[in-house]
């Protein structure tokens, strides 16, 4: 490390090495990281609730149980995120409370009601699938402890990934009531799913600047098109179709021409007006309110413990 930290951080991004915590980096990159996972980590947070709906409902005790490790993986993807945001010198509490007070955003797609046992296997499918192509590029991130963390959660949003494909192909194979549930359920799932990468390019406000910083290795725009790439072969596997009759090969493109999300709707939902945010909201200040006395005996427990090691 030379004299001048600003030109060792731009060395260290240059040479595709890791920021860590206690290397200088500029305030915005900070910021912008701080941001982005402790947004990451509340979505994991919140995104247990669609699912948590059919614990008790699920067809089976093999499907139950699956189910209930799929969501409890979802809540240590939240604590393992937050736990990266720490680093950046920010508290545990104040990123909840940053939740909690509307002041942070979570992912547009947990505010989409979960109607029919089939919207866990769409989940995994879709949703998991859309995390994966998002996140395995976040891999190769340039803060070391976001980059790490991601290593191990992309490998269980891949167990999550295939179980939902799993329900999926089991539906579609099944009665004709399982196989229209399937249907349904991925004809309305897919332009949400499609909408979790964010506003086109020409809209999104930060994705210059974290490719410049790489955070981000990829654009909205070229993570959703590989994700409609990837599903178009899986949906064809599954004997499903994807909602969109303008779902083409462009040779020209070598790639898929599909329709777009409605984005006024994203910043509809994003903004807080979509089907399920005021519930969400609500069963997540509830939740933490009830767990209020759990974080108490914690901290007396702790405060103990400290106390008996000075004696
Ligand atoms: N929903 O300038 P950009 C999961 C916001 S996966 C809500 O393009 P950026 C696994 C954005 O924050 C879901 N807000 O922003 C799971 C920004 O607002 P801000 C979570 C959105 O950061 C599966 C503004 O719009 N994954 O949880 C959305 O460069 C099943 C402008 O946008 C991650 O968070 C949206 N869809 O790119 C769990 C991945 N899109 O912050 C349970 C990490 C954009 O200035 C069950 N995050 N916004 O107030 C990222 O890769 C990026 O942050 C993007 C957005 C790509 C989401």
């Amino acid at each position: 490390a030379g004299a001048d930290p600003t030109a060792y951080f731009t060395e260290v991004i240059d040479a595709d090495q890791k920021v860590e915590p206690r290397d200088w980096m500029p305030e915005a990159y900070r910021r912008t990281l701080i941001r982005q996972i402790a947004q990451h980590a509340h979505s994991e947070i919140i995104g247990m609730q669609p699912e948590g709906n059919w614990i008790t409902r699920a067809p089976s005790l093999k499907r139950k149980a699956i189910l209930l490790a799929k969501v409890q993986d979802e809540a240590g993807h939240g604590l393992y995120l937050y736990a990266a945001a720490e680093t950046l010198g920010v508290s545990r509490d104040d990123l909840v409370d940053l939740l909690l007070t509307g002041r942070q955003k979570y992912s547009s797609i947990f505010n989409y009601p979960t109607l029919s046992w089939a919207d866990m296997g769409t989940i995994g499918w879709l949703v998991d699938g859309a995390a994966i192509v998002n996140q395995v590029p976040l891999c190769r991130c340039s803060y070391g402890p976001y980059a790490r963390a991601m290593i191990r959660i992309c490998k269980e949003e891949s167990f999550h990934q295939r179980q939902g494909y799993e329900i999926l192909y089991t539906l579609a194979h099944g009665t004709p009531a399982q196989r229209e549930m399937a249907q349904d359920s991925v004809n309305r799932w897919w332009y949400p799913s499609l909408a979790m990468f964010g506003p086109p390019d020409q809209d999104s406000t930060h994705s210059a600047q974290s490719m410049a910083w790489k955070i981000k290795r990829f654009t909205n725009d070229e993570l959703r098109q590989r994700f409609v790439d990837m599903c178009v072969g899986q949906a064809e596997a599954l004997g499903l179709t994807l909602p969109d009759p303008a779902l083409r090969w462009n040779d020209e493109r070598g790639a898929y021409d599909f329709t777009q999300p409605d984005y006024e709707e994203l910043l509809r939902v994003i903004k807080g007006e979509g089907p399920c945010n005021r519930q969400r909201m609500e069963h997540r200040r509830q939740a933490h309110q009830e767990g209020a006395w759990v974080r108490a005996a914690a901290a007396a427990y702790a405060a103990k413990q400290a106390n008996k090691k000075e004696k």
